[in-house]
């Protein structure tokens, strides 16, 4: 077992006294007194004995712990040797402000720990798919010793940051934080790197002190992309110096996300390690962009059956693919939203789903338009478009990603176009479409409306963790399969109640995208895990609703 022990993470062994030697640029660390005999490996929360369950969410790769409390100094601080990164300096001050709320005592013990030394290796801070945010955490059982975070990165940093804030306890009895169960070697990294929550605020506007408050939450989840699906038929709250017409479509001049608003937002992610995806979904779902130009909407399309005015809650006219000027716009729009200023994440949404042909049926000018291409039907008219968006994407050096309509679309009977391997196909019906997107080759996200979808209220959390996103996928395609996320849509949602929609159930997916399989085969060892950390969510004024104990059933199984 001691072999085990530093094998794995190079601790060298001595008869009583042990002693940690880690290589961090040539720097060698040593940690005296490690008291080996009281480290158990942890049953990552697979244990229903209470005082060996470990509650931390999501559960790390690996800990190794004991049973002694260290209590910590009021003049704790945390040091470093990366002093130059401000993310990193607002992240510590952040968790400690986190942390500390309270006024604590000095703890009369010999042994208090008074520093925990942040070790990182790069400086690099660039946030892209892949990003490192693996990180190790040591805390000796002699505070005196001081403790240990040490990553790849800041973004690593952060996410231990997030480890300690819920390892750490405050005893209101006696007023004394203290860090229980030590000694403590955590190592961990997540097991996808593509970690999101996806929310819709063009059905409902969000402020955007809201979405930061959106963004800090997907943070105490380890989430790491905040797909904003901004735009859609019901508004348009995106301001675009190029087009300023296309804010008439939002629900009111104050309803709207200045480009100032959405560079705070982008760098309130990115000190969080959160990635921003923006989606401007086209060609469907596009009425609100025809408030300002009329002339991107197709002619006529109110006598459809599908499209009629006023826009009805489902309405979701696409833009007529035939006119000049759509191209101009949604071209015009690409560009914008994509210069390095602004969305420097070089995933972009584009959309692509439910396209509602019915609405191009009555528009002259795009069967002549069509007979001009020599498209033969709406399907082809719509993989025009949208092979014209994908080039724009990707000349700008863009990765563009799409609903599976995207992938369907090109591959159904009669057309011969393939999807552009470079698009990123995003699941939203049957999962297991995933074993053809892999086969065929697509990088893949894991977004089925069963269970994925946080508007069905029937869906708790059990059923969100037990499903595995890599299911039925051939192990040699797995490599494809990105991650996931999970999707607010806001017909029904606003910030009276998205807290509540979104947690504790997205919960269950940050956890099953980051942990191993192994330590997240289980709902009823998650339980007493994901109640805590629902706790620790409110306490950080997260409303997230309390965790449902008799669930419905999948009606569909
Ligand atoms: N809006 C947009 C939606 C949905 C989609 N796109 C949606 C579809 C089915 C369900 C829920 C939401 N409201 N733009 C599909 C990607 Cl069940």
């Amino acid at each position: 077992f001691l072999f085990l022990i530093s094998y794995s993470i190079g601790i060298k062994i001595s008869n009583e006294k042990t002693k940690i030697r880690l290589n961090i640029d040539n720097e060698e660390i040593i940690k005296e007194s490690f008291k080996t005999n009281e480290i158990s490996e942890s049953d990552s929360g697979n244990n229903k004995n209470d005082s060996k369950t470990i509650y931390i969410w999501p559960i790390p790769k690996k800990v190794l712990n004991g049973d002694i409390t260290v209590y910590i100094s009021p003049d704790f601080q945390f040091s470093t040797n990366l002093t130059t990164s401000t993310t990193l300096k607002k992240a510590m001050d952040r968790y400690y402000n986190l942390i500390f709320i309270e006024d604590s005592n000095p703890h009369s013990g010999i042994s208090i720990l008074k520093e925990i030394e942040i070790l990182i290796k790069s400086d690099d801070e660039t946030l892209q798919l892949g990003f490192d945010e693996s990180y190790e955490i040591y805390i000796d059982d002699d505070g005196d010793n001081g403790g240990k975070i040490i990553s790849q990165t800041v973004y690593g940093a952060i996410r231990a940051l997030e480890t300690l804030y819920q390892m750490i306890k405050f005893d209101y009895e006696h007023q004394y934080y203290s860090i229980p169960k030590c000694p403590w070697i955590i190592e961990d990294s997540p097991r996808f790197p593509h970690r999101g929550v996806m929310l819709d605020t063009s059905r409902h506007f969000y402020a955007v002190d809201v979405l930061k408050e959106f963004i800090d939450a997907l943070a105490y989840n380890k989430f790491n992309v905040f797909h904003w699906h901004a735009v859609d038929s019901q508004s348009f709250p995106l301001t675009s110096l190029t087009f300023p017409k296309m804010t008439k479509g939002s629900w009111s001049s104050q309803e709207v996300y200045s480009i100032k608003d959405i560079k705070s937002i982008i760098q309130h992610a990115k000190e969080r390690g959160i990635r921003v995806e923006l989606e401007i979904d086209m060609p469907g779902h596009a009425y609100s962009w025809g408030i300002g130009y009329p002339e991107v909407l197709p002619a006529n399309f109110s006598q459809s059956n599908q499209c009629q005015q006023p826009c009805p809650t489902e309405c979701n006219i696409p833009l007529d693919v035939s006119s000049k000027e759509s191209y101009l716009l949604a071209m015009g729009l690409l560009r914008e939203f994509n210069q390095q200023s602004m969305f420097n994440e070089t995933f972009f949404h584009i959309g692509g789903d439910e396209v509602a042909y019915p609405c191009w049926n009555s528009s002259l000018t795009i069967s002549h338009w069509m007979k001009q291409e020599n498209l033969t039907s709406f399907q082809d008219a719509a993989i025009f478009f949208e092979i014209k968006a994908i080039e724009q994407l990707i000349q700008l050096n863009k990765t563009p990603v799409m609903w599976e309509d995207a992938y369907l679309l090109f591959g159904s009977s009669g057309i011969t176009e393939k999807l552009p391997l470079e698009v990123i196909v995003q699941i939203y019906h049957n999962p297991l479409l995933a074993v053809n997107t892999t086969k065929d080759g697509y990088k893949t996200l894991q977004s089925p409306y069963w269970p994925y979808y946080l508007d069905n209220p029937s869906v708790d959390w059990e059923i969100v963790y037990a499903f595995e996103p890599s299911t039925g996928i051939n192990k040699k395609h797995q490599h494809l399969l990105l991650g996931g996320e999970t999707c607010m849509w806001s017909e029904l949602v606003d910030p009276s109640n998205l807290f509540a929609k979104v947690y504790p159930r997205a919960s269950a997916t940050s956890e099953r995208l980051w942990s191993t399989i192994e330590n997240s085969n289980s709902t009823t060892s998650a339980k007493p895990r994901l109640e805590r950390f629902r706790c620790s969510l409110l306490s950080r004024g997260i409303g997230a609703a309390p965790l449902n104990s008799t669930s419905p059933q999948n009606p569909n199984s």
